[in-house]
């Protein structure tokens, strides 16, 4: 049963455990009209505007503005991480009880939150994608993370139609019983295609997979064995996807509380997550990174 919290709110039709039933039977799932997402396509032009004003990849705890060396269009922004530290309207959307909703009958109701993660795909852009990979090779260091098959759900929300023309995900339906596999080569994930070859060479056939095809509003999401990608954005319109991962609280030794019984939890100072030198280097600096 969710707690009833702060905000009330209406159950989308699909909002049933029908997701709980396609995410374990396939890896990922769909839940569909979750959210109206104006506030949140809002949210992503002012962190897009300060992101961009930066002159390199930019760091202020674990918040971190992500920018790439284009081919076509020079400096562009790919990624935030962390923006809830800096951004309210962000920072309610990762512990909305829709949220909840869809992870807690995977997870329960004592969630801890490892991602929160904003992506854009700037059309005209030369390099949009994300070679395919399973998120468990993120997860370091792996002895802070338990059962990471069971414990772990990771969200994406459409803020853009969200489609194989503008860069959708795809996924590898069934990956997630395949254990940890060999995929992706060296370099950055988000430097790569998705290339059939890499599908190939971990004995993986690139005709199985699918293309998660998304309005605004709706919500992905899928294991952190799920094999997936992300495609070129070939389109004039951006192509803009908030992440947020939760883990079972008692399963990770990183991050804050999200939700303690199903009550949401403010985020409060910045703790261990991803960045190593949280504690050594806490003032905000410059990154030299793509
Ligand atoms: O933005 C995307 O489509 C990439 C998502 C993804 O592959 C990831 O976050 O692991």
């Amino acid at each position: 049963m969710i707690r009833a919290s702060a905000q009330s709110f209406d159950v989308p039709k699909t909002m049933t455990v029908e997701h709980v039933r396609d995410y374990w039977r396939h890896g990922y799932a769909i839940v569909r009209g979750v959210f109206t997402p104006a506030d949140m396509a809002a949210a992503f032009d002012r962190t897009h505007a300060e992101g961009t004003a930066y002159p390199r990849s930019y760091r202020n705890g674990n918040t971190f503005f992500r920018q790439a060396n284009d081919a076509n269009l020079g400096r562009v922004l790919r990624m935030v991480q962390w923006p809830s530290y800096v951004d309210s309207a962000l920072d309610r959307v990762r512990t909305d009880p829709r949220l909840l909703a869809i992870v807690a009958p995977l997870i329960g109701q004592d969630v801890k939150q490892i991602i929160n993660q904003m992506h854009w795909k700037t059309p005209g852009a030369a390099a949009t994608e994300f070679g395919y990979h399973q998120d468990i090779r993120f997860r370091r260091p792996r002895e802070a993370y338990r059962d990471p098959l069971h414990s772990y759900v990771q969200t994406g929300i459409a803020i853009d139609p969200h489609g194989r023309w503008n860069g959708c995900l795809t996924v590898y339906p069934g990956s997630h019983r395949l254990g940890e596999l060999a995929l992706g080569g060296d370099g950055r994930i988000m430097e790569r295609s998705t290339s059939a070859a890499d599908l190939k060479n971990a004995g993986l056939d690139p005709g199985v997979v699918v293309d998660v095809e998304l309005q605004p509003g709706d919500v992905a999401l899928w294991n952190l064995f799920t094999v997936h990608g992300s495609r070129t954005n070939r389109s004039a319109i951006d192509r803009r996807f908030y992440l947020n991962g939760y883990v079972r609280a008692p399963d990770c030794d990183r991050s804050a509380w999200t939700f303690r019984g199903g009550n949401p939890c403010p985020l409060g100072d910045p703790v261990l997550i991803h960045y190593e030198d949280l504690l050594r280097n806490p003032e905000p600096h410059f990154v030299e990174v793509g």
